[in-house]
């Protein structure tokens, strides 16, 4: 072994594990992640650096399985970042989300703890904990009260991670991370959903786009930027949790304007409200409040809300002209 600084990430091949794993190639680090078998590969996000990475089989619901990857790959640092993250399918899979999303975290802390109680550990909170918000803007102190079984399934991997720092002293951070888009997002994300959209309308690829909630607001910031926060926790001299936002917030429907304003379009002229998109309990506005984050990480985001606009329906034009008709 070097003396090269060596991170695991759960979750490497979505959005966020990929921009932390170039993130940390960038500086230099021996980057291991876990990936699940499934029939066909789903690494397309992280294709670009697949041979910079060292990719291990594991499964969050496989103990085991992630003490071994923890036994092999010997990191100083953990990032949790795997999860079944799609809000509307935890209302459908309720008992699969607690299993991933809540119970995941425990797996992945237990093998940190027996394998190697001085790793660094980062766990992927959320602002779906504060759900009905009891106050705005949200900051680490706002009390929790999720609205989606994914949202309450995050209230419990932020506890069991506090838990285990308390009890253990590991140093384990939960990094409480309000939305945070990118031309990686997924598809199902209202915000790609949207960016594609317009690209495929534009393009005459599609004629309507059908959403759901149009009035839900959200306090939307960049991947690439929320990134480097998770890194920043995991470099102070304590563990701790925080708050990443902007601190501004923006409707669905705002979203659709400056998307297709962008591209020369009227959103009213193409959206259409679905109402089975409509969620049985919705999150009707988020904002957070990141002012512990900027004083005790430095942390700030670089990329506004309509450079990030932009930035994805760009990407989606750009994609969509290189399909085939
Ligand atoms: P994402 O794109 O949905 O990626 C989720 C990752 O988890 C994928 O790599 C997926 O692998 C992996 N995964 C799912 N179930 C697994 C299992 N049983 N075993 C191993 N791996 C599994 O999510 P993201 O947007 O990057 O978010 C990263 C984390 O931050 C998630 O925990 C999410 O809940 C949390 N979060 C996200 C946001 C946001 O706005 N993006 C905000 C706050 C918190 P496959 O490729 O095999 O499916
Ligand atoms: O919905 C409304 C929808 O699915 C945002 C995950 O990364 O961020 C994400 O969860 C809002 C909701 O994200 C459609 O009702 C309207 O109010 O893009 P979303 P989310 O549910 O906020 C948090 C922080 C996470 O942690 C999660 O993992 O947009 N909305 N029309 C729609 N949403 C979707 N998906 N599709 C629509 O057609």
């Amino acid at each position: 072994m070097t003396n090269q600084r060596r991170a695991l990430i759960t979750g490497i091949t979505g959005q966020d594990g990929a921009y932390l794993a170039r993130f940390l190639l960038d500086r230099d680090y021996e980057v291991h992640g876990v990936v699940r078998r499934s029939s066909t590969e789903t690494f397309e996000r992280i294709n670009s650096i697949r041979d910079q990475v060292c990719l291990h089989q594991a499964d969050l619901l496989d103990q085991l399985s992630l003490v071994r990857v923890v036994e092999k790959s010997r990191p100083h640092e953990v990032y949790n970042l795997a999860a079944q993250s799609f809000v509307p399918t935890s209302f459908d899979q309720p008992l699969l989300t607690g299993e991933f999303t809540a119970l995941g975290v425990t797996r992945v802390l237990e093998a940190v703890r027996l394998v190697d109680p001085a790793i660094r550990f980062y766990q992927a909170s959320s602002s779906e904990m504060f759900g009905k918000v009891q106050e705005e803007p949200q900051t680490e102190q706002t009390p929790l009260w999720p609205r989606s079984p994914y949202g309450v399934a995050k209230v419990y991997g932020h506890w069991i991670t506090i838990n285990f720092r308390e009890s253990y002293d590991l140093f384990a951070c939960s990094g409480i991370l309000f939305n945070h888009e990118s031309p990686l997002r997924g598809k199902e994300f209202v915000t790609r959903k949207i960016s594609d959209g317009v690209a495929r309308i534009k393009l005459g690829r599609q004629q309507k786009l059908k959403l759901g909630n149009l009035d839900a607001q959200r306090d939307w910031g960049f991947a690439g930027d929320y990134v480097r926060a998770m890194w920043l926790m995991l470099q102070q001299d304590a563990p701790d949790d925080y708050v990443i936002a902007t601190g501004v917030k923006h409707s669905v429907r705002e979203f659709c304007e400056v998307a297709f304003g962008h591209v020369g379009l009227t959103w009213q002229d193409h959206v259409e409200v679905d109402q089975a998109l409509l969620r049985p309990a919705d999150v009707n506005t988020l904002c957070g409040d990141a002012r512990k984050a900027k004083t005790q990480l430095g942390w700030e985001p670089d990329v506004s809300f309509k450079e990030l606009v932009r930035m994805m329906v760009d990407a989606d034009l750009e994609r969509v002209r290189k399909e085939a008709t």
